[in-house]
């Protein structure tokens, strides 16, 4: 049977177990003999530990040990590190305080955990963690990003709580640009900080046998072999060839889920130490306190055009809470994610953004869902709404005259990146008419007559997915190559094994992967198995994030699956008597050129393991490839997104009454996952815009610290969205994809403020717009 289904809206393999509830979470895996475990964490945020004194605790019955972060030192396991150089703009290396898996002399910020308790049930190990007694000296926390720098020092080797003051651009041609301007628009922001909230907490379970002297971990990551690499060569957990890393079915992790923590780590070290298994599963409001956050800028940015309305030029000041320690990733999150993205869609030639990454009392912030680059949209989509607010033009034409034409590309940003592709007018004119954007004014006066305000917002995003290449990360700081590997195995049968180092914890590639491989071969979707997430199983890998998985992992498939057709027909050669050369492989056959000879796929895959006659030095048995595969640039999805909502100005609601999206992803395997995934981007953007935020008190606690408090936006709070693609497939991957992952909360969260100040006449409203605050800006129009 020969099957297409690139393209295709394929329902979802996996849906099958996870809607029956027979998915393999990692809370669902019960071991025998297993102990459970529960850490102590700091009330304060910001304390010297001055005796921790476990006794009481101990001889509690079922408790098996206490461990403390003094035992841990001792057993010389190392910090955990952070994965990415930057260096500050007088060539400095970065400052990143030792970050100790389990806090020894002093804590920094509320919630970090100091002490493991491990007992015979969950209950047990939580009321003994309640008899460890900590003795704390208060200090003085650093909790306000704005005025961190001037505050006390958190850490003595770290002056002004900063970690590095990095730029990019040439700020001489920029500033010379803003000499010259005809207009400049000014704007102050806040990105507002956000708690990631997957579905399913963090978990694991470290099994360690003493007679292999293998340490498996079970763990709910994105990046299993990230993990395992860290855990060994870092912090010095095991050797490499003695721990296995098992990232079972994940149940969402928009980032959280990539950095190495200290409970998984802690677990690990006691399950060795012990010579027992034991489980975590994190509480919702452990999740809250420890889980990365994201976000959180502060940011002043300058906008000049000339006397035609063309930007010349754009400057950016922004201040990134780091948290109280730079987590795995964090480092390269409001720089190399962010400063490089500030060119948006546009042609402004000169780009100038200096950015101070400072530490406060508080959770580590990281890369959440878009990382940096919903963070760069956001500024220069607001900004440049403001500008045409100022000058009085359409903002969706003012966007228009400055996009980056079809013919300019490839495209050299002024702050490193090289578009490779992309039709801007395209997407910006598909959603104006589906957003029916010329009938907005007569809807308006219809709103008005009911007594309700209406704005529209329109929002041109770009991103940069699938970081890379290797080449490039690595002279940017980072600490690994940025390639993927798969494996494509043919069974004798002709049914197919695929393994790929990337990771899905919701993104569908049990599907899309067996789609691309299955078009490969012509066979069906249902003859593909996808295997991820298991160190012991498949090559290394670098897990899922920065929407890489099709664009890199995809491109590894595409790869090792060519080398497979090309081995088959050296054996369909063989078989038909005649040269490779002759053999054409198509709709899942190998055809013998200008004859009726040929052999189906699957009867190649089973000669291939039935090698009875086959030539003994020159055909090799079996139908098994690898590839690696390095990308040579980033892929660079973009569209444009237009919200329009109504605002009750008795009350301050927003309806979101319409939302559409156009992106251009390039080549599509799947729309109907695509399109989900886009839901979901724009679900999220949505909640930073309406109602989620992070809030510390003046002590370093957190009040958004459960969902009583910290507002997730429902189903109820969302339209049906109106999505649609334009396509200009990628110019450097074989599979011409762009990511899609992280799109729509990307782009979202300016349409929708720039939707709402249109709506109420202000000209600007901080993130998150509640209702609260959006009644209070109406009445002070
Ligand atoms: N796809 C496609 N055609 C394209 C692009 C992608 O069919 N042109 C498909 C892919 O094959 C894959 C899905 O769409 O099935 C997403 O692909 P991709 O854009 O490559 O992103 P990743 O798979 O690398 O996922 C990472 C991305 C990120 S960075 C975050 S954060 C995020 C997101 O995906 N976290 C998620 N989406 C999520 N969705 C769920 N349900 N849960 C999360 O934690």
């Amino acid at each position: 049977m020969s099957e297409q289904t690139i393209g295709q809206s394929v329902l979802r393999k996996e849906d099958q177990r996870f809607i029956t509830g027979t998915g393999n979470y990692t809370d669902d895996i019960n071991l025998r003999g297993q102990a459970y475990g529960y850490f102590v964490r700091s009330p304060f945020a910001h304390a010297t530990i001055d005796s921790v004194d476990v006794s009481a605790a101990t001889e509690m019955e079922g408790v098996i040990a206490v461990l403390t972060g003094s035992d841990l030192a001792e057993d010389g396991l190392g910090a955990l590190p952070c994965g990415w150089m930057i260096h500050s703009k007088d060539g400095s290396e970065m400052r990143s305080p030792d970050h100790p898996i389990m806090a020894v002399n002093k804590v920094n910020y509320a919630g970090e955990p100091l002490a493991l308790v491990v007992a015979d049930s969950i209950k047990l190990a939580k009321n003994a963690a309640e008899m460890v007694d900590v003795e704390y000296g208060e200090l003085t926390p650093v909790v306000d990003l704005r005025t961190a720098q001037s505050e006390e020092q958190i850490y003595a080797e770290i002056p002004s709580n900063t970690s590095y003051e990095w730029e990019l651009g040439d700020r001489e041609a920029t500033v010379a640009a803003f000499d010259s301007a005809a207009h400049i628009t000014r704007y102050e922001l806040t990105n507002n900080r956000l708690i990631p909230n997957a579905i399913e907490p963090r978990a694991a379970i470290a099994d360690f046998n003493p007679g292999s002297e293998e340490l498996t971990l079970y763990t709910t990551s994105q990046n299993p072999h990230l993990t395992r690499l860290v855990l060994t060569a870092f912090v010095q957990l095991a050797p490499e060839h003695k721990l296995r890393v098992i990232a079972p079915d994940v149940g969402g992790g928009f980032g959280s889920k990539i950095f190495i923590y200290s409970e998984e780590t802690a677990l690990g070290w006691a399950s060795k130490r012990l010579g027992l298994p034991i489980k975590w599963t994190a509480e919702r409001s452990e999740s809250f306190l420890t889980d990365a956050h994201g976000r959180d800028h502060v940011t002043e940015a300058e906008l000049a055009l000339d006397e035609d309305g063309l930007f010349i030029g754009l400057r950016v000041k922004t201040l990134a809470n780091m948290g109280a320690y730079l987590s795995t990733f964090s480092a390269a999150v409001p720089t190399y994610l962010y400063g490089t993205l500030l060119a948006g869609q546009y042609k402004t030639p000169n780009i100038y953004v200096e950015v101070d990454a400072v530490f406060t009392n508080t959770t580590p912030v990281d890369a959440y869902r878009g990382a940096g680059r919903p963070e760069a949209t956001f500024l220069l989509e607001r900004i440049i709404e403001l500008a045409a607010r100022e000058l009085k033009v359409d903002p969706a034409e003012l966007r228009r005259k400055n996009f980056i034409q079809p013919h300019q590309f490839p495209y050299q940003t002024p702050v490193a990146l090289e578009y490779d592709v992309g039709d801007y007018e395209a997407s910006l004119d598909k959603a104006l008419e589906l957003a029916d954007y010329g009938g907005f004014t007569e809807r308006r006066k219809a709103s008005e007559a009911g007594g309700k305000l209406r704005g529209i917002g329109v929002s041109c995003y770009i991103e940069a997915c699938g970081l890379a290449p290797s080449q490039v990360a690595g002279a940017l700081g980072a600490g690994v190559g940025l390639w993927e590997s798969g494996e494509v195995r043919v069974n004798p049968t002709g049914s197919v094994t695929v393994l790929t180092g990337s990771h899905s914890h919701g993104q569908g590639h049990e599907t899309t992967f067996a789609q691309l491989v299955a078009s490969r071969f012509g066979i069906s979707v249902d003859d593909v198995e996808v295997v991820h997430g298991d160190t012991g199983k498949m090559d290394f890998g670098l897990g899922t994030y920065g929407s890489r998985s099709l664009a890199v992992g995809g491109s590894a498939l595409t790869k090792a699956a060519d080398k497979v057709v090309e081995k088959g027909r050296l054996i369909a050669a063989h078989l038909m008597q005649s040269d490779a050369e002759k053999i054409d492989f198509e709709q899942g056959e190998y055809r013998l050129r200008d004859s009726n000879e040929a052999r189906t796929f699957q009867e190649i895959a089973f000669a291939a393991y039935v090698p009875h006659d086959f030539p003994h030095d020159d055909l090799e048995p079996g139908l098994t490839e690898k590839a690696f595969y390095d990308p040579g640039n980033f892929t660079f999805p973009a569209g444009t997104y237009i919200c329009e909502v109504e605002v009750d100005p008795e009350t301050g609601v927003t309806d979101i009454l319409k939302f559409t999206a156009v992106d251009d992803f390039g080549t599509i395997i799947n729309p109907m996952i695509v399109a989900g995934q886009v839901h979901g981007g724009i679900a999220q953007g949505v909640g930073q815009a309406l109602c989620e935020t992070c809030i510390y008190d003046a002590e370093g606690q957190l009040q958004t610290g459960s969902f009583m408090d910290y507002c997730m936006p429902r189903a109820d709070d969302l339209p049906s969205f109106t999505v649609d693609v334009t396509s200009t497939p990628c110019t450097h991957n074989p599979v011409g994809a762009k990511g899609c992952g992280e799109a729509g909360a990307i782009g979202s969260p300016p349409a929708v403020i720039n939707a709402i100040t249109d709506a109420i006449g202000v000209r600007d409203i901080a993130m998150p717009a509640t209702a609260h605050k959006v009644w209070q800006a109406i009445q002070e129009v």
